[in-house]
């Protein structure tokens, strides 16, 4: 399935769950719809609504509990885990029956990035998906009052952005913390980093020191050479910069270039190239756009899976009228644009096994925690059933997994979706543009009957 989205990592504290809340409040006025995920084993509160839980296959008290771990140890041993039942993350994407913006909380440390593969598998298979994402990794502002562990800070960035094959934008967080007038540079100068041997020379000139100085100056020669890192600063408390930030991952994953009809595409659209050089009448100016395409593929004979087979067809139609009025003094005329879109999909799905072992494991614990009880001999008779079932399809030859899925697509539907969106645009000099959007959907299903 086609989503755009964001990877949140960066170090325990750094942020991470509060930028995905605030994330979800900025989607949320803009009429973006969202899928959260937490896949941070760790993370005891979370402060958004949460689609999607790691939680609920695995927590770090689980793992140190029957693993007889430490709390690294645990969290590394619960990546694992993911990784091993990768296709549940998948089916629970798709149990959701809808499409959005992904927001993903990762864990924290800094070892599962750069000294362990199995983040680096999870993403790949992410991308086997083709989820287009981009990482934004979150550094403590805190840092950057000291030139030292600023570097330092530096370093994991750039580590973490050659291990990890997708797109990153490294971001300090809790700006609103940050005094800047005792900084002994520039605020500019995080967002472009031109030359990190400064921070070298900033570094104590005592002779214990001295030694770290020369260490420090060859690392920033490291960090110089690659010239990838640079930082946004942001705060959840900022509107303005968490705007620029989406701005900026929008370009980095590409969810910029798609057509999407949402108050994006309104917002972005400027009508004529020069608005100033409207002349003194009321100009109208109009565009519309149609466009059909399809998401049909055959599937890899070798790596199939049900939803594979599943596809849309879709049609759409959009029309932006709009007008500006001339505005007196040289400023800027007031455009307003009215637009209307209709969409239709029509999509055949097929659905999986509807309950995984994951789930069936889950359920089982749930209903034996207290006492033997026939839901609970049920459950794990159940959980038994599945399991084995599992484990005798994965050493099944290929004509026998071709056998099963005929079984699939007999439970497969067809989907007739219709939406219609109705949006208004509104911008005058001075002013931030404001938009109203409607979205009405109508949705249909129709059962395919294999005999
Ligand atoms: N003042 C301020 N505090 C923040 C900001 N972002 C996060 N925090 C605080 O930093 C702490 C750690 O945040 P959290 O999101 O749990 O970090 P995580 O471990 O990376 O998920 C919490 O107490 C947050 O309230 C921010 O932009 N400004
Ligand atoms: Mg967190």
């Amino acid at each position: 399935m086609f989503l755009f989205g964001q990877l949140v990592i960066g170090a325990p504290g750094a942020g991470k769950s509060t930028y995905c809340a605030g994330l979800v409040d900025m989607f949320t006025q803009i009429g973006r719809p969202v899928i959260t995920i937490n896949l941070d084993p760790a993370n005891d509160i979370v402060p958004f609504k949460c689609h999607i839980d790691i939680r609920e296959l695995i927590t770090v008290e689980d793992a140190m509990e029957y693993c007889n771990l430490g709390p690294n140890g645990a969290l590394r041993y619960c990546m694992q885990m993911l990784l091993k039942n990768i296709d549940w993350l998948l089916h629970k994407v798709k149990k959701l029956d809808k499409e959005g913006y992904l927001i993903i909380d990762m864990p924290g440390q800094l070892e599962l990035y750069n000294s362990d593969d199995t983040i680096t598998k999870i993403i790949s298979q992410f991308t086997k998906w083709e989820w287009r994402l981009c990482a934004i990794h979150l550094s403590d502002s805190v840092f950057i009052t000291d030139s030292g562990k600023f570097v330092s800070m530096i370093l994991a960035a750039l580590s973490i952005m050659i291990n990890l094959e997708v797109p990153q934008l490294n971001v300090l967080t809790k700006a609103d913390l940050l005094d800047t007038e005792k900084l002994p540079y520039d605020f500019k100068f995080f967002e472009e980093l031109p030359d990190t041997q400064y921070l070298a020379d900033l570094l104590d000139d005592h002779p214990f020191m001295m030694k770290y100085k020369d260490l420090t100056s060859k690392l920033c020669d490291v960090i110089d050479n690659y010239g990838l890192v640079t930082f946004h600063p942001i705060s959840v408390k900022s509107q303005e910069l968490m705007k620029q930030l989406i701005k900026q991952a929008d370009l980095a994953n590409g969810f910029n270039y798609i057509e999407s009809e949402d108050l994006r595409a309104i917002a972005n659209f400027q009508g004529a190239q020069n608005p100033v050089s409207v002349p003194r009448g009321i100009f109208h100016y109009s565009m519309r756009e149609r466009g059909i395409g399809s998401n049909f593929k055959v599937p890899d004979s070798e790596d199939f899976s049900a939803v594979q087979l599943g596809g849309k067809f879709r049609t759409k139609d959009s029309t932006i009228d709009g007008f500006y009025l001339p505005m007196p003094m040289g400023m800027d005329p007031i455009n307003f644009q009215l637009l209307r879109a209709r969409e239709k999909f029509n999509e055949l799905q097929t659905d999986p096994d509807p309950e995984s072992v994951e789930e069936a494991y889950s359920k089982m614990r749930k209903e034996c925690q207290f006492e033997a009880t026939v839901m609970c001999e049920k459950s794990m008779r159940r959980y038994y059933d599945i399991k084995m079932k599992q484990e005798d399809e994965a050493e099944s030859p290929i004509h026998e997994k071709l056998l099963k899925l005929s079984d699939v697509i007999s439970r497969a539907r067809v989907r007739n979706d219709e939406s219609n969106d109705l949006g208004v645009l509104f911008s005058a000099p001075g002013i931030s543009p404001i938009g109203w959007h409607t979205n009405m959907a109508r949705l249909n299903r129709n059962n395919i009957k294999v005999d």
